[in-house]
């Protein structure tokens, strides 16, 4: 990834998906097309034939999207894709006389130095950064609006019966809307994509700590043992993408707004 400025990194993603120790299926879907700048986890809704289908679709839709030369092309054609993946689970749902064929979706494309990521549902992203964990998605999901109207503290959101329930996806009706964050990467950068698999069965403490692990290749495999060791209710899916400098460049990030070093001290 080059920036236009000649800023550059490397990012590299590694991921896995488990069916769980409950489920008969696995209705999750990731895709991961390093050469776009783009990374996906999707939690399929509806059931065997339905939810995983329901995924399968934003795969379909994002694995063979040409790459635009901007990144407000890449993002428009990105939501162009998933509006239309979007309705073909609408005239799939009505073409089985009703019943959930839904997906959630959480993509991040990076493109140059900055990143962005959309999202519809609760799968979420976390961004490691200076060894702190933040998630940078915000759930759409029942158990979170009632957090966010404090009607919950998240002590009992913990224990809510309801926190399956979605309130967002793709697939429920003939408009969708993504959310969105966008930001600017820095070396070291540490992003998790995940389905509710892995965020229901483990803390977001436990998987800070695995986060930070150095070892990158072993990480999904390492956050899936975690939710499976938890109880493995659910099909769990995660993402890693990591961000480092290009080998022999050192990036470092002068005072914030001021130029970008590279390289052996040029300043570009
Ligand atoms: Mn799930």
């Amino acid at each position: 990834m080059t920036a236009p400025n000649g800023e550059a990194f490397r990012v590299h993603g590694v991921g896995a998906t488990h069916q769980g120790m409950v489920r008969k299926h696995n209705e999750d879907n990731l895709l991961l097309r390093p050469e776009a700048g783009l990374w996906m986890v999707a939690d399929g809704v509806g059931g065997a034939q339905a939810g995983d289908w329901a995924s399968a679709q934003i795969v379909d839709a994002l694995q063979d999207m040409p790459v635009p030369p901007t990144a407000p092309e890449v993002l428009a054609s990105a939501v162009a894709r998933l509006e239309a993946a979007n309705l073909r689970m609408v005239s799939r749902a009505a073409e089985r006389g009703g019943g959930m064929t839904a997906s959630t979706v959480v993509l991040l494309l990076v493109h140059g130095v900055h990143y962005t990521c959309l999202w519809a549902g609760d799968s979420r992203c976390y961004l490691l950064r200076d060894g702190v964990m933040t998630q940078i998605t915000h759930d759409h999901s029942e158990v979170q609006e009632l957090v966010d109207a404090g009607a919950l503290s998240p002590e009992e959101a913990e224990r809510y019966p309801r926190a399956n329930v979605i309130t967002r996806a793709l697939g429920v009706a003939p408009r969708v809307q993504l959310d969105r964050v966008a930001g600017r990467l820095q070396p070291g950068d540490r992003f998790l994509l995940c389905t509710d698999g892995l965020s229901r069965m483990v803390s977001d403490a436990e998987i800070a700590a695995l986060l930070t692990e150095s070892d990158i290749a072993s990480l999904p495999s390492s956050l899936i043992a975690a939710a499976l060791s938890a109880g493995g209710h659910d099909n769990v899916t995660v993402m890693v993408v990591t961000c480092e400098a290009v080998a022999g460049d050192t990036i470092t990030p002068a005072a914030p707004g001021a130029p970008w070093v590279t390289g052996a001290g040029d300043v570009r």
